[in-house]
């Protein structure tokens, strides 16, 4: 399942999860005793994977190539999609190169014009590797895996296709309207004729004889009011389902159709305060890393919906993608719960260096680029993130972040923009972003008192930029191993953990200046060891989950339940 919902009558479609051929090329990272050679070794291995799951490649570094076969039943044109592969896919159908992505946290597709009826061959190449190819998967607080890691989708699309829609809800006087953009596509060589349906809450539209050139794109836009709408909100999610259909040169029955999920809300910052639907609100969220003890980043429906579960059970509102574009299901599930989205871009923790590799901001570019592309229909997210705590204290970081969200007002004008810092009192670049965001851990890296740091944390803000400007802590917590637990509360124990985060959601959610919190981090995840993380990091582990990585419980689940309970309801 890709999505949480049917997108497709009419379209035939095919997931292409299930067992792969998996052939090692290349096989890096550090071997352990009595691990055989899997230099050219062949396994059998499931997609969506982590190949680190299988005990050959526990610390797996490398290249290896994915085949399967595929059947394809009538000749024509043929859709792939690739929601995630980690970190680098080359793609081959029959041998020939169809596509090359970087990043493991972005969707990709390919479209090949004509396939014939019959048995093909698909071969993903997958690298994992860290170097100068690789400028936002790096030695980090945080995991890279190897392999296919999110699902993959075969699609039959007719010779006119819809390839994508956008839809912007706006509120006006006498109620919502909304602009429906279809880009239509065609890979016919000969220029042809459509026509266009969509259907939403009740009401039909249509544009009929619209013409496209061979091998062209089109788009298409209704504009229209709508009537008796349910707005969507994390109090009452409402959804709606816009369905398009497209019909070739006056045939009898559509030859394509595209469903997407909304939801009528709108999102705006007025003064230091963020509205939805002319409402001002506060989060109370995590963040979560795509990472399970036993999954890896490939982490299954069931075990997202235990996450959310866990997270709504703790009375969160809200959730950051930190550091990168989540899993789309994930964000079905937020749609759908009425969980509030701080989406980013895939940066964490780089000083200039790093951001001056020479492949640093393509790489930005290409990943905001499609991380707005695939996920702009999600009603729940509401804020475009991105470079987590990178060098915005640098004149060349300020340049960077400022064409980071300029590019992100030109792909979304519909919501506000944030990065998290962490440069306190030497960031530059607090004058940027719509919402000012800072990381800090009063009481574990620092052992100062939350409320005096805090209140010079806020002075230095208004001073530098960010004068009425929204405010989040997007991080704060501390780290506990599980388990351990000392009446003296020493630092990383439970008692201690739930502790520091209790002293920090006091002041932060007793603050009116500040619109909300997230809590780093909702579960312990897996870090590299390469990088140094290992001094700092118990078990190649970040610990400042509240569970676990196998989701067990500590101390401070109960302490979060308590506190996000008690404010803001
Ligand atoms: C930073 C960073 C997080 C994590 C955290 C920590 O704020 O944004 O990714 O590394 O510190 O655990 O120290």
């Amino acid at each position: 399942m890709i999505r949480l919902f049917e997108q497709h009558k009419i379209r035939q479609t095919a997931e292409l999860d299930g067992m792969w051929d998996v052939t090692v090329l290349e096989a890096g990272g550090r071997k352990i005793p009595g691990q055989k050679d899997i230099t050219g070794n062949s396994y059998r291995m499931p997609v969506p994977g982590c190949v680190e799951q299988h005990p050959d490649f526990l610390n797996f570094r490398g290249k290896a190539a994915f085949s399967r076969k595929i059947y394809v039943n009538r000749s024509g044109a043929l859709r792939l999609e690739f929601k995630g592969v980690s970190h680098t896919g080359d793609v081959f159908f029959d041998g020939e190169q169809i596509a090359h992505h970087y990043n493991a946290f972005t969707p990709f597709s390919a479209v090949l014009p004509h396939v014939d009826a019959g048995e093909h061959e698909l071969k993903v190449l997958v690298d994992n590797t860290f170097g100068e190819h690789s400028a936002l998967h790096v030695p980090n607080d945080y995991y890279t895996y190897g392999g296919i890691t999110r699902p993959v989708a075969m699609e039959y699309v007719s010779p006119v296709f819809i390839e994508d829609i956008r839809f912007t809800p706006f509120m006006e006087k006498n109620g919502w309207k909304a602009k429906i953009e279809v880009q239509v596509r065609s890979t016919a060589s000969e220029p042809l004729s459509f026509d266009l349906t969509a259907a939403l809450a009740g009401k039909e539209m249509a544009q009929e004889n619209l013409s496209i050139d061979g091998n062209g794109c089109v788009s298409v836009v209704f504009e229209e009011t709508f009537k008796n709408i349910v707005p969507w909100s994390h109090k009452n999610p409402r959804l709606y389902y816009l369905e398009t259909a497209l019909t070739i040169n006056g045939a009898s029955a559509p030859a394509d159709d595209y469903i997407e999920r909304v939801g009528f809300r709108t999102v705006e910052v007025a003064g230091n305060r963020i509205l939805l639907n002319g409402e001002p609100i506060f989060l109370k969220g995590f963040n979560r890393h795509e990472d399970y003890a036993s999954a890896g980043c490939a982490i299954p429906l069931q075990l997202m919906v235990q996450d959310m579960d866990l997270m709504q059970d703790m009375g969160a509102n809200a959730l950051r993608t930190c550091h990168y574009p989540n899993d789309e299901r994930m964000l079905d599930l937020c749609d759908e719960r009425g969980i509030l989205v701080w989406e980013e871009n895939h940066a964490r923790g780089f000083d200039l260096e790093k951001m001056q590799n020479p492949n640093f901001e393509k790489q930005c570019e290409d990943c905001i680029r499609e991380m707005i592309t695939n996920h702009y229909n999600h009603p729940s997210i509401f804020i475009w993130g991105i470079m987590n705590e990178c060098a915005s204290e640098t004149e060349e970081g300020r340049r960077m972040y400022k064409t980071q969200f300029e590019q992100i007002q030109s792909l979304d004008a519909s919501r506000p923009t944030t990065f998290a810092t962490c440069r306190h009192f030497t960031d530059i670049c607090l004058d940027l972003p719509d919402v000012v965001s800072f990381n800090m851990y009063s009481g574990w890296y620092q052992d100062v008192d939350v409320s005096e740091r805090h209140e010079k944390q806020m002075t230095w803000i208004s001073e530098k930029g960010g004068a009425g400007k929204p405010v989040i802590v997007s991080e704060l917590g501390a780290a506990a191993v599980y388990g351990y637990r000392d009446r003296a509360r020493s630092k990383w124990s439970e008692e201690r953990q739930a502790d520091i985060i209790r002293d920090n959601l006091e002041v932060y959610m007793n603050d009116t200046n500040v619109i909300g919190v997230f809590i780093w981090q909702f579960a312990d995840c897996r870090v590299t060891e390469e990088g140094g993380w290992f001094a700092t990091r118990a078990r190649s582990h970040n610990n400042k989950g509240v569970v676990d990585e196998y989701r067990r419980p500590k101390m401070a689940y109960d302490t979060v339940k308590e506190l996000f309970e008690k404010y803001y309801n």
